[in-house]
Formats: C-alpha cells, structure tokens, sequence
C-alpha cells in the first residue's frame, strides 16, 4: 500500500511532464472513497410545496426560479460541521479519499471563489468548506479530491437554461461562461494544495462541446498534472452505465477513469481504471424523508463486488444544512468500517479476479513476493464447510481466515480446490478466506467457444479461448476430449458436427467441456436479375400509417434510383427500395437494418428483418444463406411523424458489415 504520505507528495509533484496520464497507484490502491453530495440544497431537504422525493435536483425538478433558490443561501449556516469529524468516520469506514461538491448543478460554490459572488461568503456562514476539508483530511491521511459542475443553472452565461425557466438566453455567451468554468477550476487546484482527482459532472448538455471538454483537461493537466481527471470532463458517456465512453463518433473517451453510476459492471475490463459512484440512501443530495437505505451487508458486498472486478467504490453521504451526517449513513459507515477492521486485506492494493463468476462470493487478489494471495469473500457460507474452488492450477500453500485463528483445510479434488472452513461465517455480509499459493494464478477456465453462429453453407471458422498456459483439445464426434486429442486454438468446420473442447494442462483434463453443434445449410438459389444500372429503384408514397402497408396497393406519388436506402425528412411518408443485390459467393450473410419508424427487409421473397411499427431508431438483424449471384431484395420503410432514420448494412457472418449500396444492387 503506498503511503498515502508519498501520495500526496506525488499528487503534489509538479515536475511531471504536462498533459500525460497521472500516476493511478495511490487511487487503484486506496479501492473505497467517500462521496459528498453538499449545498445550498440541503436546505429545503428533498421538500417543495407538497412534494417530498426532491434531492439535489430540487431547483430543476421543482422548477425554482433562480431568484427565489438564491434565498437558500441566507439560510445556509453549517454551525455543526466539523470537517474533523467528517474524515474521522471516513477513516473509520475504511475510505482513503474524499470527493465532495465544490459546486453542483445549482451553481453555488462553497469554496471562497473571486470570481463569483454565489457561494459560501454569501451566506452567514463565510468560511471555506474546501479549505477545511482539504486541510482535515489531509491531517487525517485522507486524499482530498474536488467534484465540479460543468452544468450551471445559476451562471446568466451558462446554456441552455431550463427549459421552465424565464430568464431570457438573449445576451449568453457560453464562452464567457467557460472562461468562468476555467477560472473556478483554476482557484481549486491552485488555491488548496495538492488534489487527488477534479471529479467533473453535468457534461452531457449540448453545449458543451468535444473542444470544451479537451481544454478542460488540458488545463488540469497544466496546473496539476498529478490530479487525476474522471472522464466527465468530456462528453463520452453513453448512459449511467457506461464505465469508460465509447469513442462517440466525434470524440474518443477522454480522462483517467470511467464513472458508472448506481451500477456495478457486470465483469470489469482488463487495463480500464473505473470507479462506481452509488446513493446508501436514494438521493444524492440530503432529503429529510428519505426511506431507501440500502442495508450494510449490501453496501459491504457492493464494495467486494467491485473490487473484485478491478473497480474503486465511491459511497455517498448527503449532510443535513446544519453540517451533520444523517444518521442512517453514520450507522452503516461505522459497520462497514468494522467488517473493514478485519477484512480491509482483501480490498486495499489487491486486484481483479482471475476466476468468472464464483457461485458463493467473490475473489480479489495480491501478489506477495513468488506467490499470490487470493482473497475469497465467502457471501453464501457453505453448510457443510466445504468451499470449491473452481479449476484453480496453483499449488496451494496454506489458508487462513481473516480475523480467525481457526484452521483452514487445503486439498485438492481434480482440478479443482477444496478448502475446510469452520463452522460459521465470522460476519454476515461476508467472510474471508485467504488462500495463498506459490506463483501466479492458473485458472483452468472452460475453454469458450467462438464462432459467427452455428450454421454455415461451405465453412465457418471456429475459435477457442482458453486460459492461459492451457491447452484447447477437442473432438467433432461428439465424444470428450481427451489428452491425446488434437489441440488448437483455431479450427474450419467443413462438415456437420457436434464440437467438444475441454482445457488440458500437465496432460490433465482441468475443466469442463464446452459443447457446440455446427449444422450446414443449402443457399437460396438466385432468383434475380443483374438489372442495367447500380444502385436501387426508389418509390415513394403518401399515406398516415402505423405500421407498414402494402405498397403494392398503393399509388405512387415517384420513382427514381438511388445509390444507398435513405429516409426522407418527410412525415407520413413510404418508401419502398427494390432492387437485384448482387452476392459475390455463397454463403451465410447478416444484414443489419435501422430505422425510424418502421422497416422491413425481404431477399427472394423471404422476410430478412422485421423492424417494424412506430419506434425511434433501432436496429435489427437477420441472417440468410444465399447462393453466389443476383437475388431480388426490396426495403420498405415508412415515417408517420418526428424524426426519421433509415439505413442497411451487410456481410458475411464473421466480417464487419457496411452499409448496401451502389455496385451491392442493381435494377
Ligand atoms: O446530475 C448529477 C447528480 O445530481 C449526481 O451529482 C450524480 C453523481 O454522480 N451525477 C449526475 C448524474 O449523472
């Protein structure tokens, strides 16, 4: 575990060059922070009029004009807060940094900022908030790190505004308002010593575009190269689940690590840095009615879960106005910090997994001089004391369990580890069973089947995925593999069979058989014409449909070609596409047809892909076995109102699709 002393004197290194990924250690290492969702928001406490289920959101959501929320700062007065006693109970939960709200949504700093008159000197309160934290958990080996709004409600520059709102937009100029944006960031790194991470939020307005979002982290990188930057500092989540952002077409993700929110991926992804952010109650902000606490032994087994995967937990508390925790956040803080007392070996520094999915809990893991420790967070204990670890290759040393002097037995049962454990778990939300063996993991995984589908025409090509060190063997009788069968990691099916693979290493089978059977299928004769020119015949029709009419009973309201299959802007509109497409071999093909609203495809007189009926854009794919030569294909779309989208790709199954078109078709 890095000292959080030389963390903070990295994080305080400016030497580094500027605008390259910061050192991570410290914050991969730290695995739990503490989240602080505090403002001028906690004062009306969730409630406005007769509705109580507000949060942070309270000035949007309860449509506050700007004038009347401003008042919230008259009475904002934290005489109990006591940044002390905040870093203490996160120290005592087992949290190593702190990401709290420099300004949300609301626009209200609570930092002393020169370049805004809206934050915490207005109020009769007048003392730093961010100065006290960073100085107390920086006196309590905390790491203080700031969340920042890029969205601002309050700033007259800010757009777009809320769309209830009645201050005119006549007269903003978002560029006035990034200058602002830049210097408040500016005034947070420079004014508060060294900050582990500019956690950014509100970035998925229209107005704040890919080269805002660049020069933002271009500024962080300039004035603290070693703070670490979230990738909301730009626009690249596709949702709250998102981790990292997928390239958006405009831009690739940017920033040092993904955020999904209230959500715990599925698996993690090997070599991406992500961290999920998560309510106890269900409101970030302080809501005086709250109900919706989520238990300790959830919380505890959220915090195991993402670990596991090889992400960083941040757990919110929302404080009340007076600068008190509620209390249903001080209980479960101070329980996980208990089961934090014995089991923190098995998160601090430790790293992803190398097993799937474990059926009674989950695993972390830690390399300790030639061996490694795997940490077994046992949720479901088992009830006759016999816990199975799954294809595990390593010769196993010793076991312990944390917090316990009682023994653990080590056998091995096959591939397979046995491990003897007393009689009960030592806490309900999970305990830990170390399991320390010599080297580095050797999970013997069932070897995974990859393929484009299970049918073909001539061939279909064939991979295994195996763990490493293993070996794939296999069988196309539908017998098992066994030590002598061939081994490969790649394999072209030519005849109907029924695949088995299994994982051997040391001449041993070490895990289960993975089964597939693969089925030939005859083509579709070609039926067509090569037609006289490229491209497709197009014809439009008028008409108020909700889902696709015959068009042939229909007048036609024009014909021309077209090179691709296109929508029109128009409302109440058909368009059927028709043409000869022109299929270079024979084989299995996977069309992919898009649109908004319905859509259909038919190829020699089969139904390829139904996407219709009234629905934004969406995508649907379907497979055909066609012959090599020319077979009929017609699209038929319609659009009834608002917006419209329409578009066909294609190719062989296992190759990338593009979109059909031009010497694709002809008619
Ligand atoms: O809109 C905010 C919300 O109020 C809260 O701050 C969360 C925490 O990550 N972030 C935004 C929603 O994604």
């Amino acid at each position: 575990m890095l000292a959080l002393g030389l963390a903070l004197a990295m994080i305080a290194n400016d030497d580094a060059a500027a605008f390259k990924k910061p050192e991570m250690t410290w914050w991969k290492e730290a695995r739990f922070g503490l989240f602080i969702h505090w403002g001028l928001y906690a004062v009306p406490a969730g409630k406005w009029g007769e509705n109580t289920g507000y949060g942070e959101w309270i000035m949007d959501s309860a449509r506050i004009p700007v004038s009347t929320y401003e008042k919230f700062k008259d009475q904002f007065n934290p005489t109990k807060f006591n940044a002390d006693e905040w870093m203490d109970l996160a120290n005592e939960a087992g949290m190593k940094y702190v990401v709290i709200t420099t300004k949300h949504h609301d626009g209200f700093a609570l930092f002393d900022s020169k370049v805004s008159d809206y934050d915490i000197m207005a109020t009769p309160y007048k003392k730093d908030i961010m100065r006290q934290i960073a100085d107390a958990a920086r006196k309590k080996g905390i790491v203080p790190c700031w969340y920042h709004s890029i969205m601002d409600w309050h700033h007259p520059d800010y757009l777009p505004r809320r769309g209830w709102e009645t201050r005119p937009a006549l007269g903003a100029e978002f560029d006035h308002y990034n200058r602002y944006l830049h210097a408040q960031v500016k005034e947070l790194l420079t004014n508060y010593g060294p900050i582990g991470v500019m956690w950014f939020d509100g970035e998925w307005e229209s107005t704040w575009l890919p080269k805002y979002g660049t020069a933002l982290l271009a500024q962080c990188r300039e004035l603290a190269p070693n703070t670490i930057v979230n990738n909301r500092v730009s626009q690249v989540r596709q949702g709250m689940e998102d981790v990292m952002g997928a390239s958006s077409g405009t831009q690739q993700a940017v920033g040092d690590f993904g955020t999904p929110e209230q959500h715990i991926p599925a698996t993690g992804t090997p070599g991406q840095d992500w961290e999920t952010c998560m309510t106890i109650g269900g409101h970030w902000g302080f809501n005086a009615y709250e109900t919706d606490w989520k238990s300790s032994t959830t919380l505890i087994r959220n915090l195991v879960d993402i670990v596991s995967k090889g992400g960083n937990y941040l757990l919110n508390v929302g404080p009340r106005a007076d600068g008190t925790f509620p209390p249903q956040c001080v209980d479960r803080l101070k329980e996980i910090g208990r089961w934090m007392k014995t089991n923190s070996e098995s998160i601090y520094a430790t790293e992803a997994s190398p097993f799937d999915a474990l059926p009674w809990g989950r695993c972390t893991q830690k390399k300790v001089g030639t061996g490694t420790n795997l940490y077994f967070n046992v949720f479901d204990w088992p009830k006759d004391g016999r816990l199975v670890v799954p294809g595990l290759g390593n010769t196993p040393k010793r076991a312990r369990l944390l917090g316990s002097r009682s023994a653990v037995g080590v056998s091995r049962d096959g591939a397979n580890v046995i491990l003897k454990l007393p009689g009960k778990p030592l806490h309900e939300a999970a305990s830990c069973v170390v399991l320390e063996v010599e080297g580095t993991p050797t999970v013997y995984r069932t070897p995974e089947i990859v393929s484009p589908g299970n049918e073909f025409v001539d061939m279909i090509r064939v991979q295994f995925k195996v763990g490493e060190g293993m070996e794939a063997r296999y069988t196309l009788d539908g017998t098992d593999p066994k030590p002598t069968s061939p081994k490969v990691t790649m394999l072209q099916i030519v005849d109907e069979c029924e695949l088995r693979v299994a994982a051997f290493h040391g001449g041993k089978r070490v895990s289960d058989i993975a089964k597939r059977s693969f089925v030939r299928v005859k083509p579709m004769a070609a039926t067509g014409a090569p037609g006289t020119q490229s491209g497709w015949m197009m014809t439009e029709y008028k008409g108020n449909w909700d889902r696709l009419p015959d068009f042939d009973s229909l007048p036609r309201s024009g014909s021309r070609s077209s090179d691709t299959v296109a929508a029109s802007a128009d409302e109440f509109v058909g368009r059927r596409f028709a043409g000869n497409l022109r299929v270079p071999f024979d084989g299995i093909y996977e069309f992919a047809l898009s649109s908004d609203d319905g859509s259909r495809l038919v190829v020699g007189g089969k139904v390829v892909v139904d996407n219709d009926g009234l629905h934004g854009a969406e995508t649907k794919v379907g497979r055909i076995a066609l012959a090599r030569g020319n077979h009929p294909i017609v699209v038929d779309w319609f659009n009834k109102t608002g917006g419209a989208a329409l578009s066909l790709t294609w190719g062989p199954i296992g190759s990338p699709k593009r979109p059909l078109g031009g010497a694709d078709v002809g008619h």
